[in-house]
């Protein structure tokens, strides 16, 4: 009978000690990795009906932060090849997209708003 008292409180300790263990090591384990690698920041100007620059060459894989200003009219900024497409702003105001381009071309990014893609406000992406 005593031995069997013994057994348990062993028994007991240990499952003590196993939880105890999980919650340090959860509570060390960090909520969300943190992204480490910074953006090249690339702010574009957009007008009826031109983005400046309209040309923009950059570095495959090389996260991008483009900060979009729309100076006059109401305009996005759109690159169907990497599913790039900000909010539909007014004039006076700005607008940010990060993506990674991760294929190397060149890659038409344009306004969708009405046809201003086809009166010239549309530029080249190129990646290299
Ligand atoms: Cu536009």
């Amino acid at each position: 009978m005593r031995q069997r008292k013994f057994y348990l409180l062993v028994v007991l300790l240990i499952v003590i000690a196993g939880i105890s263990l999980f919650a340090l090591k959860a509570a060390k384990t960090p909520v969300a990795p943190q992204e480490t690698s910074p953006a090249v920041v690339i702010t574009i100007d957009g007008a009826d009906y031109f983005f400046k620059p309209n040309e923009i060459r950059v570095k495959k894989d090389q996260k991008l932060k483009i900060v979009f200003k729309n100076t006059k009219g109401f305009h996005d900024f759109v690159v169907d090849e990497f599913s790039v497409w900000t909010p539909q702003i007014l004039e006076g105001n700005s607008t940010e997209v990060i993506f990674t381009p991760n294929k190397v071309g060149v890659f038409e990014f344009y306004c969708s708003v009405g046809g201003h893609r086809a009166l010239g406000m549309k530029g080249k992406l190129i990646v290299e």
